[in-house]
């Protein structure tokens, strides 16, 4: 499996074209905004953006995959000639048509599209999630988190590999079916993650933006605070990620994180 071709780490921009993300849900649904903002993510130093068209927030409703296709494919079409556009779904046909759109890379959350990848000969994120949006936030349990999860996707990058995926990220899920604690506790271990994806040459990818636990640090008992008050723990934890090793962070919030990427890259990483 090549390795991602990283001399930095690379920042991902979100992009969603939905009603219902749980931080930019409605901005972007047009696809003439939807193109706007991510042009605007590429000027603030996105080296990819990431377009979806399904929330998974926990409880989301699913999306039927003809109302996914019309929102994601005139905005992968218009974006991929200009930025790398990776599409965020959990859908083979969505995934599919994206790439022949113009994305090279499939981020999904599902854990399950490396077939895809491999028939298109794209990129592929090997995500950790525990359940489904609907559920997964009802009861997260693990006997050991950093374990199962560390486990769950390094084997499914090693599938992947062997199906002959020419690019394999490895992704904990950040908010995926975890307590604030299991998600503390999986950056806290990252640099492990981060080693066992080496040796497969697989990279590291990471999303903390603006999610309910960053909102929850400090506050125990108490309601977290609202999701446009969360800007400096994103930065903080995905800054975190990035000295830990993280090849790539996926965020909302553009300008911030490039400057963070560009200071916290691993010096070998950097001298290029
Ligand atoms: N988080 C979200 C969506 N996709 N993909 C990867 N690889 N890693 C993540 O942590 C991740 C992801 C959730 O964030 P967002 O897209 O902003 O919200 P929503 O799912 O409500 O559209």
């Amino acid at each position: 499996m090549a390795a991602p071709p990283v001399n930095r780490p690379l920042v991902m921009g979100v992009l969603n074209v939905t009603p219902d993300s749980f931080f930019d849900g409605g901005r972007y649904l047009e696809p003439a905004d939807a193109v706007v903002r991510g042009r605007q993510m590429v000027a603030e130093g996105a080296d990819l953006v990431d377009v979806g068209g399904e929330s998974s927030r926990p409880g989301a409703d699913p999306v039927d995959e003809v109302e996914e296709l019309r929102r994601v494919l005139p905005v992968v079409e218009a974006l991929a000639g200009e930025v790398r556009v990776s599409v965020d779904t959990a859908k083979p046909a969505v995934a599919a048509a994206a790439v022949a759109a113009g994305a090279t890379l499939v981020n999904d959350i599902s854990g399950t599209l490396w077939p895809v990848a491999a028939e298109h000969g794209v990129g592929w994120v090997s995500m950790h999630m525990r359940g489904t949006p609907r559920d997964m936030q009802l009861h997260p349990h693990y006997e050991d988190v950093v374990a199962e999860v560390h486990g769950t996707v390094l084997d499914a990058a090693r599938r992947a590999a062997a199906a002959g995926v020419p690019e394999v990220w490895v992704d904990p899920g950040i908010g995926f079916g975890k307590t604030a604690v299991h998600n503390l506790t999986l950056l806290a271990h990252l640099a492990e993650l981060v080693a066992g994806a080496a040796d497969l040459g697989a990279g590291v990818l990471v999303g903390t933006s603006r999610k309910t636990f960053l909102g929850r640090l400090g506050r125990p008992g108490e309601d977290p605070r609202p999701v446009h008050d969360r800007l400096e723990e994103s930065l903080a934890t995905t800054t975190w990620a990035l000295a830990q090793g993280a090849g790539m962070v996926r965020v909302h919030d553009v300008a911030g994180t490039a400057a963070a990427a560009a200071l916290t890259g691993r010096p070998d990483r950097l001298a290029a």
